[in-house]
């Protein structure tokens, strides 16, 4: 025999519920024959707690990887385990119950870290911040509006957009949406979860009464309130005009403008709020119809501008994302669907079903920053609509296909695995557990695990895409934050593999012919691959309040 082969042995290295699915995925350069492994306990006495054989590898085209999986679902006594084959070993893993609590507790609490506007004092990381970007209390939009007037606006508070200082509405929107949707499928599981410190709700007279995950979520949603003009439109997003240097962010004392308008984000704008006024109606009820009459004049306004409109006021930023789009029927449709569920007004129901139906029915697809389609669909689903929750039930059946098929059991086809395919990734599993809340199906809730487990650590990287979470996690995220701070956040879900290489520490990657699901980097300056941002964070938040 030659040389022993390197099998390389991936597993969610998080854990697995005790009652859950469980694969690893054993990976090779090279075409291997079935071979046998075992799965010993962690600790050295190797004794052994299943053993079974590995079917014969295939050649995994994404990442480039010969695959085999095995299933271990079977074991179901709690403990920290390790797999083995010829020789090499996985990292260790834990079977138990609520495996993820304290991952959701971090990545609840990673909102609280990317306040703006308020000082920090986190006694378990040791994480001492001032309050950054004050100046936002006095900015002004960079160009006059279409009226010729440019007041000045208080755009303070709200989250930073994520490694970077700026404050975005489309992510904030979206970010926001998917979080209350969790809460509004979830109440009971957010119910008694705690992540906020004493005076950290201090925003929120309702807060003591109501859970954390609302009272963060209203940070944003204050936020997003500001930036919404007179006349019911709503700015774009405020930023530096330039890209801050590794710094906190109470050091970053840049003049910060107001940049730009979209009929795109003011739909955004107007089904978030549309929703929060459903959520929060229990807890406060004037901020609910606050929330309302803002959705509505968004709304109205909307429905004065019937033309997509994307101002491009970025040519002028070099300091900011810029999150151009130029379509917004997707996100018109979302408003309606939205404000027709709260309210029930007729006037909604028929602007859905004359001008939408298309929307109704097409084909599913996964939530995002620039596609607001899925949840509307799920807002006329849940409101008895059974063309919506069929487009979505396909979506879901195509991408449990796909999901069989891939040799790591991701959902990520080829043309995902571009900047941002973490998200992509929990967002698909959003989809697969929207699916079965609707057309209950085991193959889209294991699916939707799959996509998690993915994501902790059985992908062809071998990594944790979450800070913190799990043993070879993300060290170097583009976090500003944490670079500045020399702590790293946990719970922040970074970017992950982009085939597109477009920055330039992966640019240099770029003679490595590395395959889509291994073209990414943990460096600090690999901001296409290694940035964490809110928007990626809420669909793995949303993922996570349906695995216990
Ligand atoms: O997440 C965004 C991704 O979908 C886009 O392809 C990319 C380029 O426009 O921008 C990403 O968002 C970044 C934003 O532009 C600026 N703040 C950091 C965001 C995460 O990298």
């Amino acid at each position: 025999p030659g040389p022993a082969r390197e099998l390389r042995i991936h597993v969610n290295q998080v854990g697995y519920e005790t009652e859950g699915p469980k694969v690893a995925v054993i990976a090779a350069d090279e075409a291997f024959p079935e071979l046998e492994a075992v799965v010993a306990d962690r600790d050295g006495n190797e004794r052994t707690v299943w053993e079974g054989k590995v079917p014969a590898a295939r050649y995994d085209e994404l990442s480039g990887d010969w695959v085999a999986q095995v299933d271990i679902g079977g074991l179901e006594t709690a403990g920290w385990y390790r797999i083995e084959a010829e020789g090499s070993v996985s990292v260790p893993f834990y079977i138990g119950d609520s495996v993820y609590d304290d991952l959701i507790y971090r990545v609840s609490r990673s909102y609280r870290m990317q306040r703006s506007g308020q000082a920090l004092d986190d006694p378990q990381l040791g994480l001492k911040l001032q309050a950054g970007h004050l100046q936002d209390k006095e900015a002004e939009p960079i160009f006059e509006d279409e009226q010729g007037r440019r007041p000045v606006i208080d755009a303070s508070g709200g989250w930073y957009d994520a490694g970077d200082y700026g404050k975005y509405v489309p992510p904030a929107a979206i970010a926001a949406a998917q979080m209350m949707l969790a809460y509004e499928l979830r109440p009971e599981f957010f119910a008694a979860r705690r992540f906020l410190l004493d005076g950290e709700r201090a925003h929120w007279e309702a807060a003591e009464s109501a859970p954390d995950l609302l009272a963060e979520i209203k940070f944003e949603l204050d936020w997003l309130l500001r930036m919404q003009r007179e006349d019911g439109a709503v700015y774009h997003k405020i930023s530096g005009g330039v890209f801050p240097d590794f710094i906190p962010p109470a050091e970053d004392v840049q003049q910060r403008s107001v940049y730009g308008m979209s009929t795109y984000g003011t739909a955004m704008f107007a089904a978030a709020t549309a929703m929060g006024a459903r959520v929060y109606k229990p807890f406060d009820s004037d901020y609910a119809d606050e929330l309302l009459s803002r959705a509505e004049r968004a709304q109205r306004w909307l429905e004065a501008h019937p033309e997509p409109y994307f101002r491009l006021d970025d040519m002028q930023d070099s300091g900011s994302g810029p999150y151009d789009k130029t379509t917004d029927r997707e996100e018109r449709y979302w408003a309606l669907a939205e404000l027709f569920r709260t309210t029930g007004e007729d006037r909604y129901g028929k602007a859905l079903a004359n001008d939408y139906a298309d929307l109704s029915a097409g084909l599913a697809h996964y939530a995002s920053w620039n596609d607001g389609q899925l949840l509307g669909q799920w807002a006329e689903a849940a409101a008895g609509s059974g063309t919506a929750a069929q487009a979505i039930a396909d979506a879901a059946n195509e991408m449990a296909g796909s999901i069989g098929r891939d040799g790591y059991r991701s959902a990520l086809t080829g043309g995902d695995y571009r900047w941002a395919s973490n998200k992509v990734a929990m967002a698909k599993a959003e989809l697969l557990l929207l699916a079965n809340e609707l057309r209950p199906n085991p193959d889209y809730f294991s699916g939707a695990v799959d996509q998690l487990h993915y994501v902790l650590g059985r992908n062809a990287m071998g990594t944790s895409y979450v800070t913190g979470a799990g043993t070879r996690y993300a060290r170097y995220p583009h976090h500003r934050i944490s670079a500045a701070s020399g702590i790293l956040v946990p719970g922040l879900l970074v970017g992950g593999p982009n085939r597109d290489l477009n920055d330039p520490v992966l640019e240099k990657l770029a003679d490595q012919g590395l395959p889509p699901a291994k073209s990414y980097i943990d460096d600090l300056l690999s901001y296409a691959s290694n940035e964490y941002a809110i928007d990626y964070n809420a669909p793995l938040l949303f993922v996570l309040a349906f695995m216990d």
